[in-house]
């Protein structure tokens, strides 16, 4: 009886291995455990047997039946999955793909850091239209019609009133409009120009900002932005304000850093001066007062600039603008 079973036993494991689709696995079924099948003959043959013998018998007989059982519950499975397979073409059986996850815009990233500076030092927040009136653009911040100055611009025109704004300062024009002094206000957002180089996109962001009270002087100016870039940068970078011109401010002043790059040495990034521009500040023209209708006898004020491509490039060793819009997740993906 054991050995006959056990023969049964491997055969059928054996068949069942081999068996090629469920067709096959119903025959199987049938000829060892269906109702004249070779291991159910065995169960029914188990009370012919010596009463010693048959506690023995029928444990085997069971343990045969569990392995067929199995066996055939596994060989079910893995044709099904095969006949799944072969229709869809998907392996069920391998891990999911994990959408990919998102991530912020480096250009995102570092204007939510200066704006955050700047809130942590009182200014407000302000945003506006990026399709400008000139009045804005120009007039109202002392560019007069034909003046040479409306050439550091250059301009998208939609029509001969109408433009792309050149830079964010209209909205600050707007708010003295509206409010009285005092008045802390950044403002960041896109601008257009027409240029496109390595360093120049004809969108980029920035952020400009606007401190008006009585007695503000430029020594506000340099305490703002000196905090301001130790924040931004390192808490020791060394900086210099270096004289310049903007129609809207007089006086003018262009801020550089020691180069981040060489420290100072001189490099290919910082044109060998190991200094680099960061900002535009100044103390507000009286003109734009003027327009603004405040008192230019008692009201002072200072206002700065950046291009926030900038900052981020210096920030994390960018060196070319034009790879923030090229929409390449394996640039994008890194900060
Ligand atoms: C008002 C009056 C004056 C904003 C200012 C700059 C200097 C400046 C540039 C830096 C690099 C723009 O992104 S950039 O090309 N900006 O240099 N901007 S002062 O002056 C104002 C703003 C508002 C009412």
């Amino acid at each position: 009886m054991n050995k006959a079973i056990e023969d049964i036993q491997k055969e059928s494991l054996e068949e069942i291995d081999n068996a090629k689709d469920l067709k096959e696995l119903d025959s199987i079924t049938v000829k060892y455990t269906g109702k004249k099948g070779f291991i159910t003959s065995f169960s029914k043959n188990l009370s012919n047997l010596p009463s010693e013998e048959r506690p023995a018998a029928g444990k085997k007989v069971n343990e045969v039946r569990t392995a067929f059982e199995s066996a055939l519950a596994e060989k079910i499975v893995s044709i099904k999955r095969e006949i799944e397979e072969a229709d869809t073409g998907i392996d069920v059986s391998l891990p999911g793909v994990r959408p990919a996850q998102g991530a912020l815009h480096p250009v995102t990233i570092i204007t939510r850091e200066i704006c955050s500076i700047f809130s942590s030092m009182g200014f407000n927040i302000a945003e506006g239209p990026e399709v400008e009136t000139d009045y804005y653009n120009f007039e109202a911040l002392n560019f007069p019609h034909n003046h040479p100055a409306r050439e550091m611009q250059d301009t998208y025109y939609v029509s001969e009133n109408i433009l792309l704004r050149t830079h964010t300062s209209p909205m600050q024009a707007r708010v003295m409009e509206k409010e009285k002094p005092p008045l802390k206000y950044i403002v960041p957002g896109k601008v257009y120009r027409c240029d496109s180089d390595i360093t120049h996109t004809p969108m980029f962001h920035q952020v400009e900002g606007l401190m008006v009270d009585e007695n503000i002087s430029f020594g506000d100016l340099k305490g703002v932005l000196t905090s301001f870039i130790h924040q931004i940068f390192d808490e020791d970078t060394s900086l210099r304000f270096r004289p310049s011109f903007f129609p809207f401010t007089e006086p003018s002043a262009e801020v550089d850093i020691r180069c981040v790059i060489c420290r100072g040495k001189g490099c290919r990034v910082c044109s060998q001066t190991g200094w680099l521009e960061i900002l535009g500040s100044g103390m507000v023209h009286p003109g734009v007062f003027e327009y603004a209708g405040y008192d230019t006898e008692v009201i002072t004020g200072f206002a700065f600039g950046m291009g926030v491509e900038r900052i981020a490039m210096l920030k994390y060793g960018i060196d070319d603008i034009r790879k923030y819009y090229e929409n390449d997740i394996r640039f994008l993906g890194q900060f």
